[in-house]
C-alpha cells in the first residue's frame, strides 16, 4: 500500500513538474488575439490578417479577425469596444486616424489587453509594428518620381485617406527629402488628393488630375488601392503619365513592367507584417517585452526585433520594430511575386 502511495505521489510529482515546464500563455490554449484592419475589401489588409491569424494559431492561439466596414476611427472604434467587451488577450490595429483612438486602446489596456499597431500608427497603442522605415519608404517613392520624370517636371500624389497615419508620414518625409537635396529641384509637385482606399474614388481622382494637369509625368500613389486605381485608368484612356507607389504584386501583374504604365513599384510582404503583429503581441502577453526603447525580443517566429524610440517628426508616436524594407518590383519579378502577395 505505501509502496502504491509513494507511486502515486511520484506520479502527481512528475505531471505537476510537466504542467509547469509546460506552462506559459501559448499553452494554455485560450488566449485570444485579435486584428482590426483599416477596412474591408482591401487586399492588402486581407493579407496582412492572413499572416496575423496564421502566426496566432502556430503559437496555439485562437485569432478574430475585424474589417470594419468603413474606413474610418469611428467604424474601428466600435470594432475594439466590442473586442474589449468580449474579453481578448491582444488587439492590432492599423488605425485610420493619428489620435482619435487613444481613449479606447486605453481602455482596451486597461482591461489588460495587450494593444499594438501595424502598417499605420496611432496614440494609444504600446508599440508600432512598422513594416519599414518612413524615410526609406518616402526616399524610393521620391526616387521613382525622379527617374520616372527623367529628372524634372510635374508630379501629383494619389493617396488613401486624408487622415491616414502611415499615408501622411511618407507623404510628409517626402517633401523633406525633396527639400534637403537640391538634385530634386526639378521636380513640381502640384497636387495631393486622396482616393480613401476606394477603387472608383481613386479612378475619379485619377482622372481629375489628368484633366487638371495636362503636362503631369507622373503619379505617385502610397497606397495599393490607389496605384491600381491610376494604373488601370491611364491604361484604359491610353495615357502617357506613369504611375510610381506601392502595389500589391498579385493586383497589379498586368501594369508592372517595361511600356506599362507601372515601370516598377515598391511594397513589403503584408502577410508578414500581419505575423510580426501576432508575434509582437505575444512577446507583450508573455513579458518578453514592456516596449521600451532599447529592448529586444526574439520572437515566435525566431526573429530578433530591437525597440527603437519613436519619432513623432515622422509621425510614429510610438516605440516601435522595423519589420523590413521596402522591396522593388518590376517587369522580371512580378509575376513570381503575384503567387506569393
Ligand atoms: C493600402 C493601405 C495600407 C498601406 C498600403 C501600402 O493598402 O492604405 O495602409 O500600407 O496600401
Amino acid at each position: 500500500m505505501k509502496k502504491i502511495l509513494a507511486l502515486l505521489l511520484a506520479l502527481v510529482l512528475v505531471l505537476t513538474l510537466a504542467a509547469c515546464g509546460n506552462g506559459g500563455p501559448d499553452d494554455d490554449g485560450d488566449l485570444t488575439f485579435a486584428i482590426v484592419t483599416k477596412s474591408a475589401g482591401n487586399p492588402f489588409m486581407e493579407r496582412m490578417a492572413s499572416g496575423f491569424e496564421a502566426a496566432s494559431e502556430r503559437m496555439g492561439i485562437s485569432a478574430v479577425v475585424q474589417h470594419p466596414s468603413l474606413i474610418t476611427a469611428e467604424a474601428q472604434i466600435e470594432v475594439i469596444n466590442a473586442l474589449i467587451a468580449q474579453e481578448v488577450d491582444g488587439i492590432a490595429v492599423a488605425a485610420n486616424d493619428a489620435e482619435a483612438l487613444a481613449t479606447v486602446l486605453q481602455s482596451a489596456r486597461d482591461a489588460g489587453i495587450a494593444v499594438v499597431t501595424l502598417d499605420s500608427d496611432t496614440a494609444g497603442s504600446q508599440m508600432f509594428v512598422n513594416q519599414a522605415g518612413v524615410r526609406e519608404v518616402a526616399q524610393v517613392l521620391v526616387d521613382s518620381v525622379y527617374d520616372m520624370t527623367g529628372g524634372s517636371g510635374q508630379f501629383a500624389v494619389l493617396s488613401a485617406t486624408a487622415l491616414a497615419t502611415n499615408q501622411n508620414a511618407w507623404i510628409a518625409a517626402m517633401g523633406e527629402i525633396i527639400d534637403e537635396d537640391t538634385r530634386y529641384a526639378g521636380l513640381e509637385w502640384v497636387a495631393t488628393v486622396f482616393g480613401d482606399d476606394e477603387w472608383q474614388a481613386s479612378t475619379d481622382e485619377t482622372s481629375s488630375l489628368l484633366a487638371s494637369f495636362p503636362d503631369l509625368e507622373v503619379i505617385v500613389a502610397p497606397t495599393t488601392v490607389g496605384i491600381l486605381a491610376a494604373a488601370q485608368y491611364v491604361q484604359l484612356v491610353g495615357s502617357d503619365v506613369l504611375v510610381a507607389g506601392l502595389g500589391l504584386p498579385s493586383e497589379m501583374v498586368d501594369v508592372v513592367g517595361p511600356d506599362l504604365p507601372t515601370p516598377y513599384m515598391y511594397l513589403w510582404n503584408p502577410v508578414e507584417l500581419g505575423e510580426v503583429a501576432a508575434y509582437a503581441l505575444y512577446a507583450f502577453v508573455n513579458g518578453d517585452t514592456t516596449g521600451a526603447a532599447g529592448e529586444s525580443f526574439v520572437s515566435q517566429g525566431g526573429v530578433t526585433f530591437n525597440v527603437i524610440p519613436a519619432a513623432p517628426d515622422l509621425g510614429i508616436v510610438n516605440t516601435q520594430i522595423i519589420v523590413g524594407l521596402p522591396f522593388r518590383f518590376d517587369g522580371d519579378n512580378i509575376e513570381e511575386w503575384a503567387e506569393v502577395f
